[in-house]
């Protein structure tokens, strides 16, 4: 089986990412087409050995094509139905439809069945969320997730190229001391800490943080999981960071959460304090896993433990997951190559 492939946003950093998993993972491309905003249209792009011209995304940009990756924004909202109307399953980074009960939201290790019952679109998580129920899910599955409170530590590239070129161009002024007015972000990010992602919302809390509580429950299916967040920018280039604390059913030892998270697809356990061992977000970037360390019991309840918890996520928290999830549109739809 091969595919026909539509890449809808191809120039911006998701979409970029995307083209490296799918050369990394050997994605069996029939037909490429790459498209993007009519601002991007135009732009040339390698790819294994091939110079595509980026187009502008119009309906009939998927005519004749299989699988819609849409990077993100508002291009889905604009041309989704167009993709599904002409036979493409579309996979959708951004979170236009994630909420929608017609549409499965997926993460690979942890609900990989729900692709099965897509009508045209299937919804890639909010990165933070992808990251957090990656490591969640093993835990779940061993000792039941009663509550989860989560603080986040974002890094800019989560804001897109803009949130990086604010971040080095405002720490170069600071230290020349020059005045850089924040512009993506609230505040000044160089050399500081802003506790506010997206817009606020009810109780106060921001989309950011209502994302990663309903999503985690949609993926998990289960609202029962009480989840707490608070979603923090820092001034960092990529890879988010979690500080998780959760409660469980059934106690669970820190020996027994590191055995479990070890033999957990997707995962890999750096926790060896001895030696000054724990996942750190300059080290998790360009890899594919989620890396969790500082595992302990929490001392203040019977049964509960405190992770650390750092992913890409570009690659984990975005592209590589919507590339996994292409995979198994690939298994579970036998029909693919229109000829
Ligand atoms: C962020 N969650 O880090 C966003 C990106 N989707 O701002």
């Amino acid at each position: 089986n091969t595919v026909n492939l539509v890449i809808v946003g191809a120039t911006g950093a998701v979409g970029k990412e995307i083209l490296n998993i799918l050369k990394e993972r050997n994605f069996p491309i029939n037909k490429l087409r790459l498209c993007a905003t009519s601002r991007s249209a135009g732009t040339e792009i390698e790819f294994q050995g091939h110079k595509y011209l980026v187009e502008e995304t119009t309906p009939d940009s998927f005519n004749g094509m299989d699988v819609a990756l849409f990077a993100g924004g508002k291009a889905s909202l604009e041309f989704g139905k167009a993709a599904v109307e002409r036979g493409c399953v579309v996979i959708d980074n951004s979170s236009n439809y994630r909420m929608d009960p017609e549409v499965p939201l997926v993460v690979p290790e942890v609900n990989p069945e729900d692709v099965k019952k897509h009508k045209g679109i299937i919804a890639n998580p909010n990165c933070s969320t992808i990251i957090m129920v990656v490591a969640l899910k093993p835990l779940h599955d061993a000792a039941g997730i009663k509550r989860v409170v989560v603080s986040t530590y974002q890094a800019v590239s989560g804001a897109g190229k803009e949130g990086i070129e604010e971040l080095t161009e405002q720490v170069k002024a600071t230290l020349d001391g020059r005045e850089y007015p924040p512009n993506k972000f609230a505040h000044q990010i160089a050399f500081n800490l802003i506790p506010h992602i997206d817009v606020f919302q009810e109780m106060d809390y921001t989309k950011e943080e209502w994302k990663m509580v309903k999503e985690t429950q949609k993926i998990m299916h289960d609202d029962n999981i009480k989840i707490t967040a608070t979603t923090v920018r820092v001034p960092i280039y990529r890879s988010h960071s979690e500080s998780i604390n959760i409660e469980t059913e059934e106690k669970i030892t820190a020996d027994q959460a590191r055995e479990i998270l070890a033999n957990a697809p997707g995962i890999i356990v750096q926790d060896d304090v001895t030696n000054k061992v724990y996942p750190m977000p300059l080290f998790t970037s360009d890899r594919d896993e989620v890396f969790v360390g500082r595992i302990r019991e929490d001392n203040t309840i019977d049964k509960g433990l405190n992770l650390w918890v750092v992913g890409d996520q570009i690659r984990k928290g975005a592209a590589t997951n919507a590339v996994q999830i292409a995979e198994l549109v690939l298994k579970y739809d036998s029909l693919m190559k229109k000829e």
